[in-house]
């Protein structure tokens, strides 16, 4: 039968979180890309696989094929890196059904790789690199109308056999113009954590991070336009909880100061968590966002070496790190701190430091305070495109995939010894193979060399009760 609706499907391919597979997030990206579409007059379905798959195992091949598949003659996925080998092992059966689908991928998990994986997978028709709105709105519309696509910026595509990567997008100038998340496509209420971005980027330059290489430069948004878009979700959840998920949420004071007094000036009585950052904590600061509501706070710290510290770019040392969480947990009563380790440069003695920073602090916070403070540890990946990756590639090491079982947040085996967690079943035989065949496509499914890795793993491991137990 003819398909007489939309003829674009976009669907989210993150995989639900949680030891049920139930811990869902707000698909923002593909909601930014729906949103803009809409307003341009192109009508999509729109699907995400975590509500879809919600409960069940992620990364059944067949499951995400059945999830992509539909009549419609163009398919536009956004994902992360972790899906990626999974959706391109899909695809190939959606192509087998269907190969005249013209099929598009987006977002982070395919940025910067896309020439890639055109050259090498032919189930991938486009791949729009980086901020997608705009790319979006004059390539699905070029599609829908079959025009050439050599003149659309920031995409990769195939063109005679060969692939060509056109030149990059510039970023979108002004944030405000664009429309708000379609929230009104999706059921707000099978969402775990509802989210916001107050803004996109980051100023800093932490060589390990993808986010701000992804962004590129710091763009906030209109305040009042972020609380009209909270209020909405309000209404629409009857709930008050809201992630603002800013790579950087306190970078401008007078601006988090703006959002406060907003919330009050509209007597909104929201619940809230955000990123905080070391050095940039300050005691007005903690207090307006506390009275505003905010009852949590997280922090990147990293290594408590100064050494790494430095070689990562952090931009503070280990003492500045101590001052700003003794200081934030004056005010906050929940915390957590997120930590990496198996950098390629970090020796035993680093990781020991980053142990007895670990340590000060929870002697501090838990014993004595009580405070409800996590630590929480990640094996460093080889996120693609990052200073850290190319910089250090020649020590590129994958995975153990063939020991991986399923792996979730819940599953502290995996948060000592897996960068990228999500891992699948050990059924998945074609895997290995597939990432260490295109080792530059899959990097996040490897670590890097670095000294007494083992030991390193062995005591999180062994220590995971005691760092990421809430007291
Ligand atoms: C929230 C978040 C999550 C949530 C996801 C829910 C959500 N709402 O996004 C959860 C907790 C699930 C998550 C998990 C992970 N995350 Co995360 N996450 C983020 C965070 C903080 C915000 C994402 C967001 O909302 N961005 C805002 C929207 C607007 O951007 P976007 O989704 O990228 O979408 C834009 C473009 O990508 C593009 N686009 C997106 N989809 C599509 C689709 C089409 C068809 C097109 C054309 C374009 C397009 O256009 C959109 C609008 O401009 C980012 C950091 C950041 N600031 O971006 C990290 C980030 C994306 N995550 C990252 C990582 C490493 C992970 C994990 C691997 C962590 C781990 N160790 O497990 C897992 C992977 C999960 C999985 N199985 O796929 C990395 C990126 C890794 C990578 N290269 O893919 C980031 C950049 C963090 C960092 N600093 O490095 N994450
Ligand atoms: S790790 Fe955080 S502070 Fe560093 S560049 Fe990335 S987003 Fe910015």
């Amino acid at each position: 039968m003819k398909n007489l609706g939309p003829q674009i499907t976009i669907a989210n391919l993150f995989s639900p979180l949680g030891k049920k597979w139930n811990h869902t997030f707000l698909p923002l990206g593909t909601l930014y890309i729906a949103a803009a579409l809409d307003r341009a007059g192109i009508a999509v379905n729109f699907r995400d696989y975590q509500v879809a798959n919600s409960g069940q195992n992620p990364y059944k091949v067949e499951k995400i094929a059945a999830f992509l598949w539909d009549e419609t003659p163009i398919l536009g996925v956004g994902l992360m890196g972790p899906m990626l080998p999974f959706l391109l092992k899909a695809l190939e059966a959606v192509k087998a059904r269907d190969p005249g689908k013209i099929v598009v991928l987006g977002g982070t998990g395919v940025t910067g790789v896309g020439e890639a994986i055109i050259r090498e997978f032919p189930q991938v028709d486009i791949v729009v690199h980086g901020e997608g709105e705009e790319t979006a709105v004059e390539l699905f519309g070029a599609l829908l109308d079959r025009r050439p696509l050599d003149d659309i910026a920031g995409i990769s595509y195939r063109q005679d056999g060969k692939p060509v990567t056109t030149p990059p997008r510039a970023l979108i100038q002004d944030l405000n113009v664009l429309p708000p998340p379609a929230h009104g496509i999706v059921d707000l209420s099978c969402y775990k954590v509802v989210s916001c971005l107050s803004a996109r980027g980051c100023p800093f330059k932490c060589t390990y991070c993808y986010s701000s290489m992804f962004w590129k430069r710091y763009r906030p948004r209109s305040i009042v336009a972020l609380i009209d878009e909270i209020e909405g979700i309000l209404r629409q959840t009857g709930g008050n909880n809201i992630s603002i998920l800013d790579d950087t949420f306190v970078l401008e004071p007078a601006r988090v100061l703006e959002f406060c007094g907003e919330l009050k000036r509209r007597g909104l009585s929201l619940s809230w968590t955000c990123f905080g950052r070391v050095g940039l904590m300050k005691p007005e600061l903690l207090q307006a966002i506390k009275e505003a509501g905010c009852t949590g706070v997280g922090f990147g710290v990293e290594s408590g070496s100064n050494e790494v510290l430095a070689r990562i770019k952090k931009g503070y040392t280990r003492k500045e790190a101590i001052d700003t969480i003794r200081l934030t947990a004056k005010y906050f009563s929940n915390m957590e701190m997120f930590f990496m380790y198996g950098f390629p440069f970090e020796e035993r003695r680093h990781f020991e430091e980053t142990i007895s920073l670990v340590e000060l602090l929870r002697a501090e916070l838990v014993e004595k305070q009580g405070i409800n403070a996590r630590f929480s540890f990640n094996l460093l990946a080889a996120v693609p495109g990052t200073e850290l990756t190319r910089e250090f590639r020649g020590l590129m090491k994958p995975l153990e995939l063939h020991n991986a079982s399923l792996y979730s947040h819940e599953d502290k085996r995996a948060m000592v010894k897996r960068p990228w967690f999500f891992l699948p079943s050990p059924n998945a035989r074609w895997l290995p193979k597939m990432i260490a065949d295109h080792p530059d496509i899959f990097s996040g499914f490897y670590c890097f060399e670095n000294p007494d890795l083992g030991y390193k793993a062995r005591f999180l491991w062994k220590n995971q009760r005691r760092y990421r137990a809430r007291k």
